[in-house]
C-alpha cells in the first residue's frame, strides 16, 4: 500500500498535539509533509511552539512548521484557552522551548505551493480553525480541484456545542472561514462533535496504559492531557472520562474504516443570527444535487482505540 500524503492545520493545544504525535507514529501509511499553524486555542506563537514541541515529543521525524493566520478571517478576537490545555497549551509540562523554529513562509502560501506542485496528492487534517484553509482557497480557488482531501474537526450534527451551547469550537471560532471551505467545492468529510462524546472518550485506565507505556509518545500524550482530564472533570461534575477530539478526525483520516456513519447533506453556516453565529445547519432531506458535505457522525469506538493506541505504543 503506498503511503498516504498529509497536511496538518493546527492551534496546537493538549489534545492537537496528541493528535500530531499520533499522525507522526503512523509513518508506514502516512507521511505528514507540513505542519500548519493557525490561531485557535491560544495566540499563534504558542500554537506554533506548541506544533514543534508535539513533533519533538513524536520521536518520529520532523515536517516542517508554518505559521498562519493570526486571527479569525473578520475579527480580532484573541484567544486564551489556557483553563482546558494549561498556561503552556500541554498540561503544564513547561517544555524547555523547541530547538527549532518555523520556516519563514506563511502557511497560506505553503498550502498553495504544496498542493499545486501536487495536485491531487496531499490530504489535509484540519484540527483547528479553518482560517488558514479559507485564506488559501480565497488566493487559489483552484485549490478547490487540485486537494485531494479534507478531513475537518468541525461542525455538529445533533449534539450541539463546546464553544456554546449551539456551536462546535472550530467552525465557531471563524464561521466565515468554515462557510468558505463548506462552499469551496473542495472535497471534503467534517468529522461532527457527535463523534466524540462518549465511549470515544479517554478512560482513567487508559491513561494508565499510557502512562506504563515504553513510548514516549505515548507518555507524552497522557501528561500533556492533564489539564485537560481536570478540565472535563470540572465541568461535567467528577467525569472521570475525557475526550482528545483531536485525535478522532486524525485516526479517522488515517483509518476511514473507523466511521460507522457517513451522511451527505445540504449544509451552511449561520453567520447573521448573533446568537448561533457559528451554527452548522445541515439538511440530510435536501436533494441530492444540493449537498455539498459530507458529515461523519459516528464511529467504531473500540476500533478507533485499538488503531489509537497501536500507533502509541499502549495496546
Ligand atoms: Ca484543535
Amino acid at each position: 500500500m503506498s503511503v498516504r500524503r498529509f497536511l496538518i492545520d493546527t492551534d496546537t493545544g493538549s489534545d492537537d498535539a496528541w493528535a500530531i504525535v499520533e499522525a507522526l507514529c503512523a509513518a508506514d501509511i502516512a507521511r505528514v509533509e507540513a505542519i500548519t499553524t493557525v490561531c485557535g486555542n491560544f495566540p499563534l506563537d504558542l500554537c506554533t511552539k506548541n506544533a514543534l514541541l508535539a513533533e519533538d515529543a513524536a520521536g518520529a521525524y520532523l515536517p516542517p512548521v508554518y505559521r498562519g493566520v493570526e486571527h479569525p478571517l473578520l475579527s480580532k478576537k484573541s484567544f486564551a484557552a489556557y483553563r482546558v490545555h494549561g498556561e503552556d497549551g500541554l498540561g503544564g509540562l513547561n517544555l524547555p522551548a523547541p530547538a527549532r523554529t518555523a520556516e519563514k513562509k506563511h502557511a497560506v502560501q505553503a498550502i498553495i505551493d504544496l498542493v499545486r506542485e501536487t495536485p491531487g496528492e496531499i490530504e489535509f487534517i484540519t484540527i483547528g480553525p479553518l482560517t488558514n484553509i479559507a485564506a488559501a482557497l480565497t488566493l487559489a480557488p483552484d485549490l478547490a480541484q487540485k486537494i485531494k482531501k479534507l478531513w475537518i474537526l468541525g461542525g455538529s450534527a445533533g449534539i450541539c456545542g463546546n464553544l456554546t451551547e449551539h456551536v462546535e469550537y472550530n467552525v465557531g471560532s471563524d464561521p466565515e472561514a468554515a462557510e468558505i471551505v463548506l462552499q469551496s467545492g473542495a472535497p471534503a468529510i467534517w468529522i461532527t462533535l457527535d463523534t466524540t462524546r462518549g465511549s470515544t472518550e479517554i478512560t482513567p485506565d487508559e491513561v494508565e496504559r499510557l502512562l506504563a507505556s515504553p513510548s514516549p509518545a505515548g507518555r507524552f500524550c497522557a501528561l500533556a492531557t492533564r489539564r485537560l482530564r481536570e478540565f472535563y472533570s470540572e465541568i461535567r461534575g467528577g467525569s472521570e472520562t475525557y475526550g482528545v477530539v483531536d485525535s478522532l478526525a486524525v485516526t479517522a483520516a488515517l483509518y476511514p474504516e473507523i466511521m460507522t456513519n457517513l451522511v451527505t447533506a445540504k449544509c451552511r453556516i449561520e453567520l447573521h443570527d448573533a446568537e448561533k453565529r457559528g451554527y452548522f445547519h445541515f439538511d440530510t432531506a435536501a436533494p441530492e444535487k444540493e449537498r455539498n458535505a459530507v458529515l461523519c457522525t459516528a464511529v467504531d469506538a473500540a476500533l478507533f482505540k485499538r488503531r489509537m493506541y497501536a500507533l502509541l505504543g499502549a495496546e
